[in-house]
């Protein structure tokens, strides 16, 4: 039990948020999660890993895992986060998530896993098959927020149901050992035009890293050419634009566009519509085209420059794993303590 804890959180604002290294990173992760985080990084102190731990919920080749980590992090540089200014790690670098998740796996209660739909969609019809780690992925998620105390999770809408678990584990944690305020219960971020981008595909599939056609997603990796021909070659309907955003409401593909224009131009869907009111996508198209080469192609020359460079890349996630581990291993203790471990 904590002497004297407030029955709130009281500690300080801390962001924290990651992204799998199993696949090429796609416009939704960059608009979901990746601007917000280079945004937040000089606000509030900020924490933002690699989730390798994550990732081998389902299988990954042992020789690329590291490869793939060092491509996270350089997106993740490339992309505008600074590692002076915010915390850049490899999950599987700080043992204490681990740790935690032993511990959540004790307080959270299988009912409420069994609710999370992700585990659902991804372990499909054959859920017997999935490993343990794939449904333990919220508990984990848990941990890793949790041990570093965050506030503010910024992720894209498909995560507000692990954010809501991460809540429950913390006030329940808090409530069965008597450590009011202990954990915070950490708020997601989700707000923004680019929180669920859908696929090209399907406007009412979420763009996704996992998705057999790659025409359904624009890759952080792409060159001008497959940007502007996957725009091109984008599912649409023969209607002009609406002049309000309530006319994209029965239009799914029509509203992806539209949102994805307004994400990466950084502005409202409504000034959007007062550009391109009254035109076809024979002519928005190009001009969504030319915008995601604009924002995307730098990117990925640079995380191109970076990936020749693996050694300052190895250097930052290094240092960043240090840093992490100075505020993880003093929460561990807290928690070995308060649980009441032998090694406390
Ligand atoms: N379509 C999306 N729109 C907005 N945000 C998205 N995110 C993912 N897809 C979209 C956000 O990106 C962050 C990192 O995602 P991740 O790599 O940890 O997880 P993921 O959800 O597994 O990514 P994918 O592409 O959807 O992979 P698969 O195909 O494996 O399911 C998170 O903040 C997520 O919200």
């Amino acid at each position: 039990m904590t002497d004297h804890a407030p029955a709130q959180y009281a500690g300080p604002k801390r962001v924290l948020s990651g992204v799998q290294p199993t696949g090429d990173l796609h416009l939704g992760n960059y608009l979901g999660a990746l601007v917000k985080f280079v945004r937040l990084q000089h606000e509030t102190p900020t924490f933002i890993f690699v989730a390798d731990l994550h990732a081998i919920t389902d299988w990954q080749e042992p020789s690329k895992l590291k490869g793939q980590v060092r491509e996270i992090a350089a997106a993740y540089l490339a992309t505008g986060l600074d590692p002076k200014v915010a915390t850049i790690f490899p999950q599987s670098a700080v043992p204490e998530h681990t740790e935690l998740t032993w511990v959540f796996n004790c307080v959270a209660r299988i009912g409420w896993l069994d609710r999370m739909t992700q585990f659902k969609d991804k372990a499909g019809k054959h859920k017997e098959r999935a490993s343990i780690g794939l449904y333990d992925y919220p508990v984990l998620q848990a941990a890793d927020i949790l041990l570093y105390k965050a506030t503010h999770v910024p992720v894209g809408e498909d995560q507000k149901q692990h954010l809501e678990l991460t809540r429950d584990i913390a006030a329940k944690f808090n409530h069965d050992f008597q450590a009011p305020g202990f954990f915070p219960l950490p708020e997601p971020l989700i707000q923004g035009p680019g929180a669920r981008i859908m696929s090209l595909r399907d406007g009412t599939a979420k763009m996704s890293k996992s998705d057999p056609s790659d025409y359904s997603r624009i890759n952080l990796t792409d060159d001008a050419d497959a940007i502007s021909q996957k725009v091109r070659k984008a599912r649409t309907d023969p209607d002009p634009l609406p002049e309000t955003a309530d006319g994209l409401e029965s239009r799914a593909e029509a509203k992806n566009l539209v949102g994805i224009y307004a994400a990466l131009a950084g502005v409202s869907v409504e000034a959007v519509l007062r550009e391109f009111a009254g035109q076809g996508f024979g002519a928005f198209k190009p001009k969504l085209a030319d915008l995601a080469v604009e924002k995307l192609g730098p990117i990925g020359a640079e995380m191109r420059r970076l990936l020749a460079d693996p050694a300052e890349i190895d250097r930052i996630l290094t240092d960043g794993a240090a840093r992490a581990r100075e505020i993880a291993q003093p929460t561990m203790a807290e928690v070995r303590r308060i649980v009441g471990f032998w090694n406390s």
